[in-house]
């Protein structure tokens, strides 16, 4: 699986997300649904490592990366297939030194300088812009950046594969792909769904 095949369809999620002890039907339905990467981003359990290695062999059952958002020391623990952090995380130097060749390694950008200074970064895998629309899903997201934010990295010559985020439902993807990402990172729109199936179908770049 390429950089690019693994973004197309990005599902994020934790229990904050779901109804009460659904995280794993949910997870699963998505999985069956053809998600392409998951990762597990927990906000409301104090010990989320049973949880967490639940969905990773759901998810290794279907062949899709785990990955596991801000906790290093979680991922390194449970052999995660990658790790994402933001740009309040973890220093992204330390997470480098710490799971570079262990593991994939994924970083947020939300302004051009940010895009910069991850693309001088070797060992990353992708970078996540965004968030691209405004988000009920993250308490303290940045400014909504609209799809200009893609169009600039890739005008400044970054190559770094791109995973949009943030409010992406199914009309947004083909002016994301057209700006220059490689997929879509969701919450909602897949959380949300009546029909996991059928959302999935439509946020795959085809
Ligand atoms: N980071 C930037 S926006 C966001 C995260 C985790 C939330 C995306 O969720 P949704 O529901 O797809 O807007
Ligand atoms: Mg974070």
């Amino acid at each position: 699986m390429t950089p690019s095949e693994m973004l197309a369809v990005y599902f994020i999620a934790g229990s904050q997300d779901v109804p009460e002890n659904t995280l794993l039907e949910v997870l699963e339905d998505a999985l069956q649904a053809g998600i392409t990467c998951f990762q597990f981003r927990e906000k409301k359990l104090a010990n989320p490592e049973k949880l967490a290695k639940q969905c990773q062999k759901l998810c290794k059952q279907y062949q899709v990366p785990f990955f596991i958002n801000d906790d290093v020391a979680l991922a390194l623990e449970i052999e995660a297939d990658g790790i994402h952090v933001g740009q309040d995380d973890m220093a992204i130097q330390e997470v480098i030194a710490t799971c570079a060749k262990k593991m994939m390694i994924g970083f947020s950008v939300n302004t051009l300088e940010q895009g910069e200074e991850a693309a001088h970064i070797a060992e990353l895998t992708y970078i996540g812009v965004g968030p691209i629309y405004e988000t009920t899903s993250k308490v303290d997201a940045q400014p909504a950046t609209g799809v200009q934010l893609i169009k600039d990295i890739r005008k400044a010559g970054i190559a770094l594969p791109i995973v949009a985020i943030g409010g992406i439902t199914a009309k947004d993807i083909l002016s994301i792909h057209d700006a220059g990402a490689q997929g879509v990172a969701v919450i909602s729109a897949i959380t949300k769904a009546n029909n996991r199936a059928q959302v999935v179908q439509q946020i795959s770049y085809k």
